[in-house]
């Protein structure tokens, strides 16, 4: 290596037309696995089948030394233990989380990244501490305007290295359900999902809720670092400033119905009466409708749509649809609605892959 070759090489890039998935994507994609959607039939993801997207590595951090300091634009840092946290107010949420990512690699050009079609969700029982009142404790200055969450990873991304760091507006860090959390589905955070301690910051995409959290920050001016000024920005030019991601846009799944082939995933059924289930759900605003074709979407009709659950406004809802099956191939699609609009039918295409909720489409052979 000479001293004027770059020490880092990683750099964004979009997919050739017809570019199959390479080496690099398949090694995130053996890392950051996806939620099998049949687990979608669970009100809660039981453990080990919620997703995981992990840019970095998972760190090591021993619990019993760690500490967590929240500091910067305050009138006096804290530093607390674990179980100075635990000893607070504890609070359980069930939070549906989604990747930004989730969808990317259904774009075409495909952005070249962890290649996610449609399962990087999950919803958990989380157990924490709001965080609202720990910053009150601290004394916030007049004038701050982000909070600055860092996890214990560190790596390189196009080029930048870094500790994962993510700002938060001060205004949404402040809202109730904000919870710095060490449970998950009741059991201690295991150490893919941030143990010791993780942010949630429900209705927002994945990439807002810090996993092993060191350090809360808050700053008087916007955070600058390289996951919100250069990653998740909705944008189509490489050159654009483009919008910051933010909240979970609607999406309705089905839960795969009838049996796959082992190799195409390709779905079979018999013909008769069928109740086509499946979950919705929005970041941004309730869901109001879930409709389904099975004619490709030629042809719409309202699905059963669960009652809101006022116990659990961040999980996802159910929907059914009774359908009767007849021989001959199908393509099922469902679709979801909130009080600002509903899942697109042509791609919306961005340069990150970010965002994708393009309806699901479910090609399904029932059989004679
Ligand atoms: N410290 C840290 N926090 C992180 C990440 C990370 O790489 N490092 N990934 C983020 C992204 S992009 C997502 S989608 C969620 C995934 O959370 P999970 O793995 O618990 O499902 O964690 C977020 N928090
Ligand atoms: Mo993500």
């Amino acid at each position: 290596m000479t001293a004027t070759e770059p020490t880092y090489r990683g750099r964004a890039r979009i997919a050739e037309p017809g570019e199959g998935i390479g080496p690099d994507e398949l090694a995130l994609a053996t890392r950051n696995h996806g939620m099998p959607l049949e687990a979608l039939r669970y009100d809660v993801t039981p453990p080990g089948l919620h997703y995981v997207l992990t840019h970095y590595d998972i760190p090591a951090v021993d619990p019993a030394t760690w500490s967590l300091e929240l500091g910067g634009a305050v009138t006096r840092s804290l530093r607390l233990t674990l179980d100075e946290l635990r000893s607070r107010p504890a609070v359980t949420s069930r939070v549906l989380l989604e990747c930004a990512g989730n969808g990317r690699a259904r774009y075409e050009p495909r952005p070249v990244s962890q290649p996610w079609l449609l399962e990087a969700v999950g919803t958990a029982e989380w157990t924490g501490t709001p965080l609202a009142p720990l910053l009150e404790e601290a004394g916030i200055a007049a004038g701050a305007v982000d909070v600055v969450f860092t996890g214990a990873d560190h790596g390189v991304e196009r080029g930048v290295e870094q500790d994962y760091a993510r700002g938060l507006p001060l205004a949404e860090a402040m809202r109730p359900e904000v919870l710095l959390v060490w449970a998950m589905n009741g059991a201690p955070l295991p150490p893919q999902h941030g143990a010791p301690l993780r942010l949630l910051v429900p209705g927002w995409y994945g990439m807002a809720h810090v996993k092993w959290l060191t350090r809360v920050e808050v700053l008087d001016r916007p955070f600058d670092g390289f996951q919100n000024a250069v990653a998740y920005r909705l944008k189509v030019g490489a050159g654009d400033p483009g919008e910051p991601v933010t909240r979970i846009a609607p999406r309705a799944l089905l839960t795969p119905p009838g049996w796959p082939d082992f190799m195409t995933r390709e779905r079979f059924l018999r013909p008769g009466p069928v109740l086509l289930t499946g979950r919705a759900w929005s970041g941004r605003a309730p869901v109001t409708a879930v409709e389904v074709s099975t004619d490709g979407g030629a042809t719409w009709s309202a699905a059963e749509l669960a009652p809101a659950d006022p116990a659990h406004p961040f999980a996802w809802r159910s929907w059914s649809f009774a359908w009767t099956a007849e021989p001959g191939s199908s393509e099922l699609v469902a679709r979801a609605t909130d009080a600002e609009g509903g899942q697109p039918t042509e791609q919306v295409w961005n340069r990150q892959g970010i965002a994708n909720n393009l309806v699901q489409r479910v090609p399904v052979t029932v059989l004679g």
